[in-house]
């Protein structure tokens, strides 16, 4: 059974010293694009497609933190893919999608989809930032631009992000930056964005059922409305490159840094 639409595993509730963070993280969408005469397609990760239980482990690398991963192996036509959910003490957070396997033999760009629902503190009076090479500074620190309407963004460099509650409740700005990992790539004319941001609405949390092969659909929820001190979703979207040459057994992996600030 392929029921393409429990995301396998999601995360809920998620909180950083007692405080909400995230409503919900998940990865609904993968997409891919060939350089020959192949796809393009999109997947989606779901118990159907999951081989073997979801792992849990833990660990400590070193003195300063532990860590606790949750993931999940899918297997998805040729693709090998593990879903790799990384939680430090420290507050970071390392989604990290893991692939391997040629469906086709042509170079092509795995664009891999991951959806913040961010409550920092609480679900009101968010507002996310994009941090652009620029020395103005609109209120919060140079180069951190504010998005007061949903938006669909790509810069190449790609930028960091971050999510913050304006309303101070701690008498300092609190929040978390996304910085994108080492393998994530740039836009392209066919995965469109690095990040989307829009205002929450539960109906619009479609699971594995956004997107098609040809339009991640993103842009059906980018329509004006008002992100500013709002319920934010912070979409992140990493492009993968994977070269034919490298064979079906090389092991790529992409995914965003989720670092906390300003907790005490
Ligand atoms: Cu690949």
């Amino acid at each position: 059974m392929v029921d393409g639409d429990s995301e396998a595993i999601a995360f809920y509730g998620l909180t950083y010293k007692d405080r909400l963070v995230l409503h919900k993280a998940s990865l609904p969408m993968i997409r891919v694009q060939y350089d020959g005469p192949a796809g393009p397609y999109k997947d989606q990760l779901s118990t159907g497609n999951m081989q073997g239980p979801v792992k849990v482990y833990e660990g400590s690398p070193a003195p300063t933190f532990r860590f606790l991963v949750v993931e999940s192996y899918h297997e998805i036509g040729h693709y090998r893919l593990t879903n790799r959910w990384i939680f430090r003490s420290d507050g970071i957070i390392l989604p990290q999608l893991y692939s391997a396997g040629l469906q086709a033999p042509y170079n092509h760009r795995h664009h891999v989809y991951w959806r913040f629902d961010f409550d920092v503190v609480g679900a009101s009076n968010n507002l996310a930032l994009e941090h652009l090479p620029v020395g103005t500074d609109w209120g919060w620190g140079p180069g951190w631009f504010p998005y007061t309407v949903e938006t669909l963004a790509a810069h190449s460099p790609r930028d960091t992000y971050a999510v913050l509650n304006k309303s101070n409740p701690f008498g300092h700005l609190q929040g978390y930056t996304i910085a994108p990992g080492p393998f994530d790539g740039t836009a392209d004319g066919f995965g469109r964005i690095d990040a989307a941001v829009t205002q929450y609405h539960g109906g619009e949390d479609l699971r594995g059922r956004l997107g098609t092969a040809f339009d991640d659909q993103l842009g059906t929820q980018v329509n004006g409305e008002s992100v500013d001190g709002q319920d934010v979703v912070l979409w992140w979207c990493a492009h993968l490159d994977h070269h034919a040459s490298e064979g079906g057994d090389e092991w790529h992996v992409c995914g965003p840094i989720l670092q906390p600030f300003g907790y005490p």
